[in-house]
């Protein structure tokens, strides 16, 4: 057991021993499509890959998933069955998840050393302050598997000031509240011509930079005139933690998805691999802005 995290645990309770991927974020971001262009490209790196549908709802299996959380339990049948709407219905199906861990354990056992991709539903207060996902995150973490969050949220929102002060604070709230090393991405930036013209350059929103300009620009609106000082007090505490950026991503640019895999090696610490490396290792792979995926085969695990 190479990972550090396991050294600090009962040798049979680290069953999972490697790495992956949370891919998490509102409906119609983009996650399905980005953990099936993921699981593409880390086949193709030779690097083995599964990928675990954790969302119970849809009208179609996954294409591609290895383990299906509809396999437990639907979310049709717990709406019918229990009268619940659609909202209510996915966060029971999170909570029997949250209590029947052992299900997903045996499942993810079978597949020990491959890089899990697990493709989370789309319910905002999941991320942002319910507590069955924290708590099954944290539960495969002590199971020995380094996770990494990758937060989709669509890049259409950078064309609205507002929309995108409330995408900062939800992306802050869910890197808080999701506790695991954290990407945000934006995606569907193919897109981002068609959905209209930007107040600013692209790296102002990907690098989140004084955001009194996006303040001032918004607030001359004058029906957002009355709320500066609201937009300005949530522009403080983004900038106070000074946590959230963004990478752009449009699913057909293999090159974006690459940046997006190395920032991820990077903050799982898939990159360091083998433990026993030296210290200077260690720093240069941190710094090193040019991670070479060929030449860290599948001897991590
Ligand atoms: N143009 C474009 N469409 C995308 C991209 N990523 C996802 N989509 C589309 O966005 C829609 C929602 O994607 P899906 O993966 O189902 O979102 P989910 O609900 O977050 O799983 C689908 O029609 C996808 O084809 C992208 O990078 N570019
Ligand atoms: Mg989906």
């Amino acid at each position: 057991i190479r990972s550090p995290q396991c050294r600090w645990l009962m040798a049979e309770e680290c069953v999972l021993a490697g790495f992956g991927q949370a891919v998490i974020g509102p409906p119609g971001s983009g996650k399905s499509t980005y953990v099936r262009a993921m699981h593409a490209l880390l086949t193709s790196m030779g690097r083995k890959a599964c990928i675990i549908n954790l969302d119970p709802a849809g009208e179609e299996e996954e294409p591609g998933a290895a383990v299906s959380l509809r396999e437990l339990l639907g979310l049709e049948e717990v709406m019918s069955e229990l009268r619940l709407g659609p909202n209510g219905a996915l966060l029971y199906c999170m909570e029997y998840l949250q209590t029947n861990l052992d299900w997903l354990q045996s499942r993810l056992q079978s597949m020990r050393g491959t890089y899990f991709l697990f493709d989370c539903p789309g319910q905002v207060e999941l991320y942002t302050h319910h507590p069955a996902l924290p708590s099954i995150l944290r539960r495969l973490g002590e199971w020995g598997l380094r996770l990494c969050a990758v937060h989709l949220v669509d890049s259409h929102y950078c064309t609205d000031p507002a929309k995108f002060i409330s995408v900062l604070c939800t992306s802050l709230s869910t890197m808080l509240h999701v506790e695991l090393p954290h990407v945000n991405i934006l995606s569907k930036m193919d897109l981002i011509e068609q959905y209209g013209r930007l107040a600013f350059n692209m790296d102002y929103y990907t690098e989140v930079m004084d955001l009194s300009y996006l303040v001032d620009h918004l607030t001359s609106d004058p029906f957002f005139r009355r709320h500066r000082r609201l937009h300005e007090k949530l522009a403080e505490v983004i900038e106070d933690y000074g946590l959230v950026t963004f990478i752009p991503l449009s699913i057909k640019d293999e090159q974006s998805l690459q940046k997006v895999l190395s920032t991820v090696d990077k903050a799982s610490g898939f990159c360091y691999g083998d433990q026993q490396r030296s210290l200077g290792n260690l720093m240069s792979v941190a710094v090193g802005a040019d991670f070479h995926f060929a030449s860290y085969p599948n001897d991590f695990f």
